[in-house]
């Protein structure tokens, strides 16, 4: 595709081009984490869709992470499923904290035309597989540092799901941030062969010394 040529996909050259090209734009209200204060927990639990998903089409991938402080490591997920041009929208849950609103979101995430979920928590993680109880959509879980443990906790917390309900756990941090944004692509990509060519782009790209 020939927008995909141009653009390289997914990678930081890609996103250096593409703000170079944006440059002296506001960027849209609650996209960047460090832009203002901390949102209380009330406002951040309003979803939020990604930069230009709403031009490119309905959110197809849920990012859900459980706290404020979650935000630095998670931001390399919406921003890398934004470099790929796959609509997303994020949100602030805890399932500990507020497990009404995590209910209803799952329950409602496949309706609403969501096609994969990616959930980021730190310690005693349990967003993921709360998540992944109530719905039916592939979850996958970003394990974050944050404790006295390095993120081991948050690790073990969401790879040892009991059998009947999967989480597909990536790396701890920023890297497992990145792969799930490129795991969830690879899922849509099943049904979507513009979506293919931009992984075959990347790889391509990685092959070349790049890092996304
Ligand atoms: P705070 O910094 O808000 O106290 O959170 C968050 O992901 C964060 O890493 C500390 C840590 O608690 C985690 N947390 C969870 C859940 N809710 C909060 N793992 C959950 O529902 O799984």
């Amino acid at each position: 595709m020939a927008r995909t040529a141009s653009r390289p996909a997914g990678t930081k050259a890609g996103a250096r081009k593409k703000t170079a090209k944006k440059s002296g734009q506001k960027a849209a209200s609650g996209s960047s984490p460090r832009s203002g204060p901390r949102p209380t927990r009330a406002a951040a639990a309003r979803t939020t869709a990604t930069r230009g998903a709403g031009k490119r089409g309905r959110p197809q991938v849920g990012i859900l992470y459980a706290s404020t402080s979650d935000e630095p490591v998670m931001k390399e997920c919406w921003g890398l499923l934004e470099r790929l041009g796959v609509p997303c929208e994020r949100k602030l849950v805890s399932a500990h904290r507020m497990p009404e609103t995590t209910a209803a979101y799952a329950r409602g995430a496949r309706k609403r035309g969501l096609r994969v979920l990616i959930c980021g928590a730190g310690m005693a993680a349990h967003l993921p597989g709360v998540v992944a109880s109530l719905t039916t959509l592939p979850v996958i879980g970003v394990p974050l540092c944050g404790s006295a443990m390095e993120g081991q906790d948050a690790l073990l917390s969401m790879v040892q799901m009991p059998a009947g309900v999967p989480v597909a756990t990536v790396a701890v941090g920023k890297a497992g941030a990145k792969n799930a944004a490129i795991l969830a692509v690879q899922m849509l990509a099943l049904g979507d062969p513009a979506l293919t060519r931009k992984l075959d782009e990347l790889k391509r790209r990685l092959e070349s010394g790049e890092k996304v």
